[in-house]
């Protein structure tokens, strides 16, 4: 079944950035104008995208959020500032599925999730505009690419302040059939789910309310959609795209593989008559 979908599977060349295990490095736990000067860790395999493999750069990530105390609901802005390791910012950088900077804002229960593209102002800055729905903890992910350099990663951790909820457990979802948005999204795969093995994901859209495939998704970030997955403790992130940009339904595919076994949040982005839905799943790798 895996060779005959891979047969008709057309040529899914994907970006696979796996961010393993080095949250302690790049991650600052306090809330405000922390400012992040620890060597980075560096996604590889972009072969297929053809930059060439570099030496991880050394990079200074700031981060600044308008207030020293976020607040729930509160409009901050945020900025990211990224200079070399003579502290000269890093001025350009490569467009990755159209944009300069993909960030993941995620609360650390993984119940909220938001992924935005803040605006490159120059001299190594980033801008956007965020807010976040409760109290708690949450990590911000932003990937970008040095131009000339490799697909990177840095995350940071804020405090923010209000009515905390009680984090639930993530529990695998029993049924991999969601409805969102008058759309019903069912999740399956082909390959075994194992830590380390190839495994393509599989989102077959339909219209909710007449069970009707849907065939003209538009494209999203340059591509048929966006799959996010982030395990349980956030500490391993893979962000994958497919890069058959002709299929536009009703089912999309995406090849992936996860680092360990483990409880898994998934996002799937879709784009649709205009407007983008995002579609979670959890799954758990034996
Ligand atoms: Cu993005």
């Amino acid at each position: 079944m895996k060779k005959k979908t891979l047969i008709t599977g057309m040529s899914l060349i994907l970006t696979v950035g796996i961010f393993a295990g080095c949250t302690n490095q790049s991650d600052s736990k306090s809330t405000e104008h922390q400012h992040e000067t620890k060597n980075d860790k560096t996604n590889k395999e972009n072969e297929h995208v053809g930059h060439s493999e570099k030496n991880a750069q050394d990079l200074n990530v700031a981060w600044h959020l308008s207030s020293s105390h976020p607040k729930e609901n509160e409009k901050e802005k945020l900025t990211i500032e990224i200079k070399d390791n003579q502290n000269k910012p890093i001025e350009e950088y490569d467009i990755n599925h159209e944009k300069k900077m993909h960030l993941i804002v995620v609360s650390k229960d993984l119940s909220y999730f938001n992924h935005i593209h803040p605006t490159y102002d120059g001299n190594g800055k980033f801008n956007v505009d965020v807010s976040f729905p409760k109290g708690g903890e949450y990590k911000l992910i932003s990937d970008f690419i040095p131009k000339g350099g490799s697909q990177t990663t840095k995350t940071h951790t804020i405090k923010v302040e209000g009515t905390e909820q009680k984090a639930e457990p993530l529990q695998a979802d029993k049924s991999l059939v969601k409805v969102v948005d008058g759309k019903e999204i069912t999740l399956s795969y082909d390959g075994e789910l194992k830590p380390n093995k190839e495994v393509m994901l599989k989102f077959n859209i339909k219209d909710a309310a007449t069970k009707k495939p849907i065939t003209d998704l538009e494209t999203y970030l340059g591509a048929t959609g966006h799959v996010v997955i982030l395990s349980e403790d956030t500490e391993k992130y893979l962000h994958v795209h497919p890069a058959d940009t002709k299929n536009m339904g009703p089912e999309a595919m995406f090849h992936t593989e996860f680092p360990t076994s483990g409880t898994y949040k998934i996002w799937g982005q879709f784009q649709h008559k205009g407007k983008v839905f995002t579609v979670p799943y959890v799954i758990t790798i034996p």
